[in-house]
């Protein structure tokens, strides 16, 4: 429910739906494969979730119950423009100290400067503590 999520130390930052493509694990580069993707900022973890939740504002996390299809930590994680990485407009770059990185994208482009100014907040946040 919406109080406990509020309650939560790990209170989302963000949530919405993005593009998103893995392009390397564990430093290895792996090959593209865009899908629309639910994704959740909260804490120090970046979720991903296959489906939007099914009615906001009760359930900004994933579909009630679920577990993301992936997450990853963003502690030490570089973030950059991912520009020279894909043919698409508006895309940002990740890569995480384990060696995984993706590409978030959105068609809007005032929605992916949001998820650039949110992710990098936390990110540096982290950096801090
Ligand atoms: O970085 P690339 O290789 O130009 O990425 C494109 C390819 O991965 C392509 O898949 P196949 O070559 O496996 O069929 C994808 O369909 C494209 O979307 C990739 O490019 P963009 O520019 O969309 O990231």
């Amino acid at each position: 429910s919406l109080p406990q999520v509020l309650d939560d130390p790990h209170e989302v930052e963000k949530s919405g739906l993005l593009n998103v493509t893995k392009i390397a694990l564990g430093g290895r580069p792996c090959r593209k494969n865009w899908n629309p993707s639910w994704v959740v900022l909260a804490g120090n973890s970046l979720m991903f979730y296959r489906e939007p939740p099914p009615a906001a504002p009760s359930s900004i996390w994933g579909p009630a119950g679920s577990r993301p299809e992936s997450s990853v930590d963003l502690r030490g994680a570089a973030l950059a423009h991912g520009r020279h990485l894909s043919s698409r407009r508006n895309v940002l770059h990740i890569r995480t100290v384990p060696g995984h990185e993706f590409l978030l994208q959105s068609d809007q482009e005032t929605e992916l400067r949001a998820w650039h100014r949110a992710l990098r907040a936390v990110i540096e946040r982290l950096d801090r503590e």
